[in-house]
């Protein structure tokens, strides 16, 4: 039995009082979709084998190039980090694993950090490695690029640090590094865009030669930002590329921000589940860019399109398909745990309303060019309030009914803000 950071019997209490409007909800539920022809504990059973990852970084304050406003009770260490962590997999129950980014997780002793996760519950996910910017004492910087940059030893460099993130995922066990690069050009004619892509190869090539063998090695593209004229691994189309060129182990790894607005990213998800190379995701929303805004808020039917190309693809490839999912969010304004459970379940909703489409009807609606009824289709999934059935699967795991209240109710942020202290005002991204 692993401990919990917030008091059981406060959940129990919070569930007390809520438990018999969620089960009559979800008998209403039931009726409703059985009348539709399905059974929603089936449902349930498949949507209980979903999870997703939340990121070290994500439980401390975000903030953008212009300023960062702390927020109290912020994470002194990535032992801080995995508590936070806990807490949002003690409420919401679907999110059993941190994703840690590294050298921004160092810590003296992973052997202990990894305990200090199982205790409460927690494994970890992949690996992140950053050589994106440049740390105190290192000796030769990235301003000009890392896994690509023109000079031998630079990219030695950043090898060497992605083989060391690796020997720590290795201990932590996980089973996946990612790896996000912003080498790229800010003028055109700055980069030889082919000599450029090919040192991105032979950098990863030698990474990917590091990995243990039931290891994973997620490409993560990104159109723009911090180059603003060219990015080396700018779409799926250079991710895919790359992961081709490096083989099995290679997968592409989709984050929602990172593509131009207006782009059919569900299409994008489609092309790599159909190549085979789809790893996995982060996800975000956006309005502008790479906006890192809470997961669903802005364009939930954009993330039930992109679930309902996964459900799809389950079907259609099997029990292997296994695509990694994880949070990237840069939480501005708000708690970042409220924000996260709030985000985990707009995940986990997504996934929920993406199997109860019709797909025999779809595929039907489709053959016979009938657009109207093949979007109907899926919307009519999508309206489908699922509410209940994700708070009967917390309840029934011991999570919370309403996570963020009774998150509030416990009093966590005020309580670590006393052992944690305030940090200045600071300018950067997380
Ligand atoms: C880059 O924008 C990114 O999406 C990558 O995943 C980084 O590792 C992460 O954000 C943190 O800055
Ligand atoms: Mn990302």
């Amino acid at each position: 039995m692993s401990r919990t950071v917030l008091d059981p019997h406060q959940v129990e209490a919070h569930n007390a009082t809520r438990a018999a409007d969620v089960r009559a909800d979800y008998d209403a539920l039931g009726e409703q979709l059985a009348r539709r022809g399905i059974e929603l504990d089936a449902i349930k059973a498949r949507l209980a084998g979903f999870a997703v990852a939340v990121p070290s970084w994500g439980v401390g304050t975000g903030g953008t190039r212009f300023a960062r406003f702390p927020g109290p009770g912020e994470p002194r260490d990535v032992f801080d980090k995995v508590e936070d962590c806990a807490v949002i997999q003690q409420l919401v129950r679907c999110t059993p694993t941190v994703s840690p980014h590294f050298p921004w997780d160092r810590c003296g002793d992973y052997r202990e950090l990894r305990e200090h996760a199982a205790a409460l519950g927690l494994g970890f996910d992949a690996v992140n490695s950053n050589t994106f910017s440049d740390q105190r004492g290192q000796r030769l910087s990235y301003k000009f690029g890392s896994l690509t940059h023109t000079d031998a030893a630079v990219r030695q460099q950043a090898v060497e640090h992605n083989l060391e993130v690796i020997e720590i995922g290795r201990q932590l066990g996980s089973r996946a590094l990612t790896v996000w690069v912003g080498d790229g050009a800010n003028f055109p004619g700055q980069q030889h865009f082919g000599r450029a892509f090919e040192r991105y190869l032979e950098s990863a090539r030698r990474i990917c030669a590091a990995l243990p063998a039931d290891w994973q090695m997620f490409l993560e593209h990104k159109l723009y930002e911090p180059a603003f004229y060219a990015t080396v691994i700018q779409d799926w189309g250079s991710s895919l590329l790359a992961a081709q060129a490096l083989g099995e182990k290679a997968r592409c790894l989709v984050d929602l921000g990172h593509h131009a607005p207006n782009t059919n990213i569900e299409m994008i998800v489609a092309r790599l589940v159909h190549a085979g190379k789809l790893g996995g995701f982060h996800f975000n929303d956006s309005k502008y860019g790479d906006d890192d805004l809470d997961s669903g808020s802005v364009d939930p039917y954009r993330l039930f399109l992109v679930f309902n190309e996964l459900v799809e693809a389950a079907r259609s490839q099997g029990p292997d398909f296994r695509p990694a999912y994880m949070l990237d969010q840069s939480h501005n304004v708000t708690d970042p745990i409220e924000s996260l459970m709030t985000s985990a379940i707009a995940v986990q909703r997504s996934h929920a309303q993406a199997l109860l489409v019709d797909r025999e009807a779809l595929a039907g609606w489709q053959d016979a060019n009938d657009a109207l009824m093949a979007t109907q289709t899926l919307q009519r999934a999508f309206h489908t309030d699922v509410t209940p059935l994700l708070q009967m699967l917390r309840l029934e795991r011991g999570g919370a009914a309403d996570p963020v209240g009774a998150y509030r109710a416990s009093g966590y942020r005020a309580r670590v803000a006393q052992v944690r202290p305030a940090a200045g005002p600071s300018s950067g991204i997380v």
